[in-house]
């Protein structure tokens, strides 16, 4: 299963709307095959495991329940191949709440033997995205920010625009490689003309995150850095911004989303909605404020990350101002991960859990 679990490790971010997983085939003992799943579309893990190899009478341990045919399926169902193949038994991490059990009743059914949760804390916690996704068809949603001690995003005015150093920045862009969209505000391009690519270890990666600016107003240039053609853009706004602007967006092959306005601007629930729609199956939030706040207020927000640089700045943009969050907000599971100079603090809100 640790075999299965690392391979399902490296297919994430690459095959949404997809879920991750990981296959291994043993006989006597050893591992024969290892199969992960491919971009969308493409062969699953157990699919890619069991090719060219001779598995009569041996084990597979897949990190997700096998799947079943179901209308509009894209692949042969994996429970069929694994039956097919002469696999002797089947030892399953966890059931895939889309397929709900009937891969291992069909699998017991045809004489395989199986066992069902072998490592699966660890998968749900691998699998956490997914399992979001296919229970509310929303994207999980991961809150990033970086803040000084005295609870600042940044002091523009004392020339503090950016908190942490490189072993966080080199952390978010990890992050960022296996995400599905990166979603700001328009205060963050108008602020820093940001990119929002992934670049882990200094270099593009090879598969982008898909930019979500919410600009309610057509507040942003059109000539922004994150319109650029790096990797794909939506833009969330009202119907009411300015129709000279969208075009301009649209020349520059931005997607426009015109969405509903509520009291801190566009309704963001409804933008989780249709990103959900599009295959979005994971989203980091790196700000700004307002952006921040009105996720957190909504619910809508799984996982935070808090990056904590080592200063205090003494005045500045606060993260929080007083009254911008209805209640507090406490993280459940914390970790702790040192990233000298700075320390990231993540957990979960609670307002889901697999
Ligand atoms: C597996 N192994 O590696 C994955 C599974 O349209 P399809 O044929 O690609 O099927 C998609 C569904 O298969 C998906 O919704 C999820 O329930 C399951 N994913 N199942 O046996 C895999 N990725
Ligand atoms: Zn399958």
């Amino acid at each position: 299963m640790r075999a299965a679990i690392e391979a399902a490790r490296r297919a994430r971010g690459r095959t949404s709307p997809n879920p991750w997983v990981g296959a291994a085939l043993v006989r006597d003992g050893a591992v024969v095959a290892v199969g992960a799943t491919a971009p969308y579309g493409g062969p699953h893990a157990e699919a890619a495991a069991l090719a060219n190899t001779d598995a009569r009478g041996a084990t597979l341990y897949t990190t997700l329940e096998p799947c079943v045919p179901f209308e509009g399926k894209r692949t042969p169902p994996c429970s069929e191949a694994i039956i097919a193949a002469g696999v002797a038994r089947v030892v399953v991490g966890i059931l895939d709440p889309h397929v709900g059990g009937q891969g291992a009743a069909r699998l017991r059914a045809a004489g395989v033997e199986v066992e069902v949760g072998d490592g699966a804390s660890e998968i749900t916690v691998l699998l956490r995205p997914y399992l979001r996704f296919r229970a509310s068809r929303r994207p999980y949603v991961i809150a990033k920010f970086a803040v000084s001690l005295d609870g600042m995003v940044g002091a523009p005015q004392a020339g503090v625009r950016w908190l942490t150093g490189a072993a966080a920045v080199e952390r978010v862009h990890q992050d960022r490689s296996w995400v599905d969209a990166i979603l700001v505000g328009s205060g963050t391009v108008l602020a820093d003309d940001p990119a929002l690519t992934a670049r882990p270890g200094g270099t593009a990666a090879d598969r982008q995150p898909v930019r979500v600016v919410v600009d309610s107003r057509g507040r942003c240039p059109a000539d922004a850095r994150v319109f650029g053609a790096d990797a794909r853009t939506i833009v969330a706004t009202a119907a009411a911004s300015p129709r000279a602007w969208k075009e301009s967006l649209g020349q520059r092959g931005v997607t426009i989303l015109e969405l509903e306005e509520d009291a801190t601007g566009i309704n963001l629930d409804q933008l989780l909605a249709a990103l959900g729609q599009r295959g979005v199956v994971s989203l980091i939030a790196e700000g700004g404020p307002t952006v921040h706040a009105a996720l957190l207020a909504g619910g809508l927000v799984d996982e935070v990350h808090a990056y904590i640089a080592p200063k205090v700045l003494g005045q500045g943009i606060p993260l929080f101002p007083a009254g911008t969050l209805p209640s507090p907000v406490e993280f459940r599971d914390p970790v702790v991960e040192p990233l000298a100079p700075d320390v990231l603090v993540r957990g979960y809100t609670g307002t889901w859990s697999p």
